[in-house]
């Protein structure tokens, strides 16, 4: 039994900033431990985990994809993930699903602000990470430097893979280990044997207290096989997933087989799984039936029929069931640390009003698969809208719908996704006891929140007026009424109060509160009035020095901000940030200002409010709850 379990995968993503070298990191693995028999390249199209036409074309990753090999008998499941920060939510959903992490960072261009971001959503989720410090071989590259840099930045205690000298770990290890300290302090180095320094190792990675670190080139395969050997060695020292447990499971990749329909590739972490199980996805409250299920090894997919904690699924049969969702129950699962969010939205049109249908489950798929990208059919004007993350996407989007599903879909001009927010405190009120059979009397009270704080709901109300169960509703229905405010759009950073009401023991019914939340949410939002928020990127670019002056003079034009650029060498490096809506084209303008020679890194760091006349109004989708009478006919279901 033992034997079996130690086989169990050590689940491992590779999280950098673009083009750190992640793809060829895990390319070099796959090589090195034979698992494929020819090393591909990301330069020449042929990564085995770039593998969609897109990613070879242009030599950049845009899905999670997953790779396995054995290192010294050690099976190893390997997430190679995008750096592009359009891609951001691939990592998120990744991150739920690994048992380390490797983050990836050029000896050449250090710590960036897409590694701080990932470092940021690792140590909230609590993942052990392992650094690799890579492109050594390149000139400019200094790994001493980046070392420090990410002990600065992060604060984390770095230690050399487990090869280097005794002397070494011992001084690290014990700075961290009291037991250890104490033994190194009064009987010294020789009363420390190689066994208590793996175990405190293997103890402090898990425990987060130190990082190891290896320092190579991917390209040349240098570093590599040290970096193979930690792995394995952390691997097999791993903690063993709750078999016994009641199933507790994340779905962290989604694919379309044309045969079989929907595969939700799952890793468990509690619990176990087989054929024809009723299968709970607490995610979205749906049950159903698993029809196949393979154990995944790599390339291979077993059909065991069975998959148990510590193992990967491939389930047949979920198509209710979305990249992201948990399956059993949350007890066992991560929190996903939410670093990407669609910042803009573009109407998508098929080439002719047939294809609509088509298109609209091609699209489906695409979301079930990435479920940032949201589908908008706006029935009154027959329009398709999807929510995007950035130009990149969008083009993935038309060459998925292209080659996959045969759709030459035309794609119209982005617009930026704006928020709302209440501009001052204030309350509302919604009397729903007409027309009867109902009564749902709720006040609510709203005051804004700093930027970035989201929604906080809080219940001052008693069970005798208003029952917790009725209250629950009133909670779980915040969501839905806060998905378009007085000017159409989402509303956040706000804090809700629910400050009194009552429901009525003979007239209240099941579903009153539900439908009078909105009402009462929105009275509110139309009494404080709301401001606009528009998607804020933040940059980091480095450039020729002389250039100084038209970067400067693009950025103020974008109403940007940033500080003054340091200069090494003759390459300026400069940190800003700027408003997504004025930097849609900010990439394709900075090469050509810079002639290609410079590099041009974002990711989108939040919501800020609109500088007066920027932004704008969109009309209410659907039945709004200001139209009191059609909305309570719309919710009770007599409106088609
Ligand atoms: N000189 C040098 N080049 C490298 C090394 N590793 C990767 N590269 C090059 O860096 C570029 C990016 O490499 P990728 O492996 O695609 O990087 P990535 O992190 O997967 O990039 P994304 O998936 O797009 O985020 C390619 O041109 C590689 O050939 C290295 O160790 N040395
Ligand atoms: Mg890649």
């Amino acid at each position: 039994m033992d034997q079996i379990k130690e086989k169990a995968p050590w689940n491992i993503g590779l999280l950098a900033h673009v083009d750190a070298g992640k793809t060829t990191l895990t390319e070099q693995m796959l090589y090195m431990s034979g698992s494929v028999r020819k090393i591909g390249r990301v330069d020449e199209g042929n990564a085995h985990t770039d593998f969609m036409e897109i990613e070879r074309r242009r030599g950049i990753s845009v899905r999670a994809a997953s790779a396995y090999f054995s290192w010294k008998s050690q099976p190893v499941n390997i997430i190679d993930t995008p750096g592009h920060s359009d891609f951001s939510s691939e990592v998120q959903r990744a991150i739920r699903a690994l048992d380390a992490a490797v983050l990836v960072v050029s000896a050449v261009e250090g710590v960036q602000p897409q590694t701080e971001v990932f470092w940021e959503a690792l140590s909230s989720s609590g993942v052990p990470v392992i650094f690799f410090i890579n492109k050594k071989d390149r000139e400019g590259a200094d790994v001493k430097r980046v070392l420090r840099e990410i002990e600065d930045s992060f604060g984390a205690v770095l230690i050399p893979s487990f090869s280097k000298e005794k002397e070494t770990m011992a001084e690290i290890l014990s700075g961290i280990n009291d037991k250890l300290l104490e033994k190194y302090v009064e009987q010294g180095l020789g009363s420390i044997s190689e066994e208590e320094l793996l175990e405190a190792y293997v103890s402090s990675f898990y425990q987060r207290d130190v990082f190891p670190f290896v320092a190579g080139a991917a390209l040349i395969g240098e570093g590599v096989e040290e970096l193979l050997n930690l792995i394995g060695f952390l691997a097999r020292k791993r903690k063993i997933d709750d078999e016994e447990g009641g199933l507790s499971a994340v779905i962290f990749k989604l694919k379309h087989d044309p045969q079989m329909g929907r595969v939700a590739y799952a890793r468990l972490f509690s619990g176990s799984i087989k054929n024809r199980d009723l299968i709970h996805n607490v995610s979205n409250g749906s049950y159903e039936k698993a029809v196949q299920i393979k154990k995944v090894t790599g390339a291979k997919e077993i059909d065991t029929g069975k998959a148990s904690a510590g193992e990967i699924a491939a389930i047949y049969g979920l198509s209710n069931s979305r990249n992201g969702d948990v399956l059993g129950s949350f007890s066992h699962i991560r929190n996903e640390i939410k670093i990407a969010s669609p910042t803009m939205r573009v109407r998508v049109m098929p080439q002719s009003e047939t294809e609509y249908p088509a298109l609209l489950e091609a699209v489906g798929k695409l979301s079930a698969e990435d479920p940032l990208i949201e589908v908008i059919w706006e029935q009154s004007s027959k329009e398709l809208i999807l929510s995007v993350t950035g130009r990149l996407q969008i083009e993935v989007i038309e060459a998925l719908l292209k080659e996959r599903y045969l759709i030459d879909a035309v794609i119209g001009a982005p617009q930026i996704i704006y928020k709302e927010r209440p501009s001052r405190p204030g309350s509302g009120y919604v009397e729903y006891t007409m027309p009867k059979p109902c009564w749902a009397i709720l006040r609510f009270e709203i005051e804004p929140l700093e930027r970035g704080s989201g929604v906080v709901f809080e219940s001052k109300v008693r069970n005798e007026k208003i029952y917790t169960k009725y209250q629950a509703q009133v909670e779980q229905t915040i969501p839905e009424a806060l998905r378009q405010g007085p000017k159409g759009w989402q509303v956040t950073d706000l804090k809700i109060t629910l400050a009194d009401g009552e429901h009525h023991v003979a007239h209240t019914h099941p579903m009153d509160f539900i439908l009078a939340t909105p009402m009462g949410i929105m009275d509110a939002l139309i009494k404080t009035g709301t401001d606009l928020m528009e998607p804020i990127n933040r940059f980091i670019i480095t450039y020729p020095e002389e250039m100084t002056g038209k970067i400067i003079g693009e950025i103020i034009g974008m109403r940007g901000t940033f500080n003054s650029p340091s200069i090494r060498k003759g390459t300026a490096v400069m940190e800003g940030r700027y408003p997504v809506a004025e930097g849609i084209d900010f990439s394709a303008r900075f090469s050509s200002i810079t002639g290609g020679r410079g590099t041009l890194n974002t990711h989108f760091e939040g919501y800020d409010l609109c500088p007066p006349g920027v932004g704008r109004e969109v009309p209410f989708r659907g039945i709004s709850p200001t139209e009191r009478e059609k909305y309570i006919l719309h919710k009770r279901g007599a409106v088609l």
